[in-house]
């Protein structure tokens, strides 16, 4: 799906509003300042890169929120609008979309535009948590815990109509799960209505990662265009701590890279999202741990190997 010579586009959205700490904004920054950018070049890509990706502040709407629970719902729809804006203008030239994020609302904008190209675009969703609570069942009123139901287009998703230039774009067997271990009563029972593909942390006990990647990928189709949607949450807090809600019992630092690792053999990656890197969580060290690994996710979902 990618053309050749193998060019990445990077976006980075430097956003917090899905969620309440302040700080994953500054996810993006930290990750190039990093070094990524070379890193990626080293690889052997073209890195598509604008030095100055917007803050977003001047995105924030003049209206208040009219929302009941849902919260800062006017700044996530045009965030997230502009995110899938400049995700679907990658994809579409045949080059890799990665974001850098920011929190995980921003996924309605990369799936968004991803999907606005490859109708049958399959997503790898790795994360503690499933963020498929729906306006009518979501407790926190954080976006970043929504925007799965944003893309299905679930119950309640269609009267918000700030988010209305998101269309349903994902069937609910165009998603698979890696590394649930916090989902909320009404969360599960959606996953079970709507028969979706998860694999928790059990299930990654039971299989072993090599196993579950596969099943994931059978599932979703060898053929088909992926896109993967890595929620540093996912890993450990041991791993990866510097995060706005972590969840002990996660996956291991090589269970991670071996999702991205698997995940680029395919050749089918057509989009990567990186999220909720959060460098203002925890001691120099934790943060700076969390950076790293946020880089060697990204660079081995775009071919470095151990060999
Ligand atoms: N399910 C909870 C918690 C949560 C979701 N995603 C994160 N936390 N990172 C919610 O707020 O919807
Ligand atoms: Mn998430
Ligand atoms: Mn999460």
């Amino acid at each position: 799906f990618l053309s050749k010579p193998l060019t990445v586009g990077i976006v980075g959205a430097a956003f917090s509003g899905g969620q309440p700490r302040g700080g994953v904004e500054q996810g993006p920054a930290r990750l190039v300042e990093f070094g990524l950018i070379d890193q990626l070049k080293g690889l052997g890509w073209n890195v598509d890169f604008d030095e100055k990706f917007p803050t977003y502040e001047d995105f924030k709407p003049q209206t208040e929120n009219k929302h009941k629970i849902l919260k800062n719902v006017g700044h996530v729809a045009s965030v997230t609008k502009s995110v899938a804006e400049s995700v679907q203008k990658v994809v579409e030239k045949g080059h890799l979309a990665l974001t850098l994020g920011g929190d995980h609302s921003l996924a309605m904008g990369t799936v968004g535009g991803s999907a606005a190209v490859h109708k049958d675009v399959g997503v790898i969703w790795v994360d503690a948590h499933a963020d498929i609570n729906t306006p009518l069942t979501t407790d926190t009123g954080n976006l970043h815990g929504c925007p799965v139901s944003f893309l299905m287009g679930l119950e309640g998703t269609k009267e918000v109509t700030e988010l209305d230039w998101l269309k349903p774009c994902l069937a609910a067997n165009r998603i698979v799960y890696i590394g649930l271990r916090d989902v909320d009563a009404p969360e599960k029972k959606i996953l079970k209505d709507n028969k979706i593909k998860a694999f928790s942390m059990h299930d990654v006990d039971k299989h072993g990662i090599g196993k579950i990647v596969e099943m994931a990928l059978e599932y979703l189709g060898r053929d088909k265009p992926i896109h993967l949607s890595f929620d540093v949450d996912a890993l450990d807090p041991s791993v990866a701590p510097a995060t706005g809600t972590p969840v002990r019992g996660g996956l291991t630092f090589r269970e991670g890279h071996y999702i991205c690792e698997a995940l680029y053999e395919t050749g089918n990656l057509v989009a990567v999202d990186i999220m909720e890197v959060n460098p203002m969580l925890g001691e120099q060290s934790y943060v700076l741990q969390t950076i790293q690994i946020g880089c060697s996710l990204a660079r081995t979902a775009m071919g470095e190997s151990l060999l």
